[in-house]
């Protein structure tokens, strides 16, 4: 590639090797890459650039995690192959537990992407192991399958890039929802605790950053006004670039 390594360009090429990489190693799911393609769809929307709303939100988050008795980071093929280092770096820093678990189920997938995140340095990847299986009530996806020391008793789970309506059945179980979506309308993003609209890899690295500098806190942070900032920075996008009235 022939754009300098700053440019959000650069960056959005880099990732998508790296999806494609991961499906050709057997991480991501086939439907995977249409998610990929979704993403950067509504990345291209919001600018490219982490917005002042998602910054606080990575704030709040960091607050929420670094307060938390149990957190869980939940990991899916797209997040294997987009961020693992970081991933890892979250939750040495949160003290979290990283929990693979599948929209698409597959359990060869699922050792694959154990075997990743070890790689990268984890040192406990939950969620692979048939015998620690526990089923989420109120969910007919695979990703009510959820295990018995990680997402089933966590406080705060981290949900990146999926939208259905698993956010809703934990937030059932009394558990608070952080989640990652570029999209403000998914149901994900609407119905967690706290949304963070930006792209994973930019967020990730700015959410790690945030743990490590603050501490535990309470925090009075508000979705909806961060969902409709979300909106409307993407109308004034729009506007920008002369495609709205
Ligand atoms: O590995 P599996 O089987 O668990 O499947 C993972 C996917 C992503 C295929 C599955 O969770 C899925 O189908 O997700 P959805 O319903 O397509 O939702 C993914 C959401 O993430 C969409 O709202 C996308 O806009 C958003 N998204 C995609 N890429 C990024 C993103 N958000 C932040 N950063 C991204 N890079």
């Amino acid at each position: 590639m022939n754009i300098p390594k700053s440019h959000p360009r650069f960056v959005s090429l880099s990732i998508r090797e790296k999806i494609v990489k991961g499906y050709n190693d057997g991480l991501v799911a086939k439907e995977g890459l249409l998610a990929h393609g979704r993403g950067e769809a509504f990345d291209y929307l919001v600018g490219e650039k982490t917005s002042k709303a998602a910054k606080a939100a990575i704030n709040a988050a960091a607050a929420k995690l670094l307060s938390a008795q149990n957190p869980v980071i939940s990991v899916n093929g797209n997040v294997a192959a987009i961020c693992p280092k970081e991933v890892i770096q979250l939750a040495k820093a949160t003290k979290a537990k990283i929990e693979v678990n599948l929209f698409y189920y597959d359990e060869i997938r699922k050792k694959k992407i154990e075997k990743s995140l070890k790689k990268a340095g984890a040192k406990q990847v939950l969620g692979t192991n048939p015998r620690s299986y526990r089923k989420i009530g109120g969910l007919d996806s695979p990703r009510r399958i959820v295990d018995k020391d990680g997402i089933f008793v966590a406080d705060v789970v981290l949900v990146p890039l999926e939208d259905g309506d698993r956010t809703e059945a934990l937030k059932k179980m009394g558990k608070t929802v952080i989640a990652f979506d570029l999209n403000p309308l998914s149901r994900t993003a609407q119905k967690a605790d706290i949304t963070i609209v930006d792209n994973i890899i930019r967020g990730m690295r700015l959410l790690v950053s945030a743990c490590k500098k603050s501490k535990p806190a309470k925090t009075d942070f508000n979705n909806r006004r961060t969902l409709s900032s979300a909106v409307s920075e993407i109308k004034n996008n729009l506007k920008r670039r002369g495609s709205l009235a």
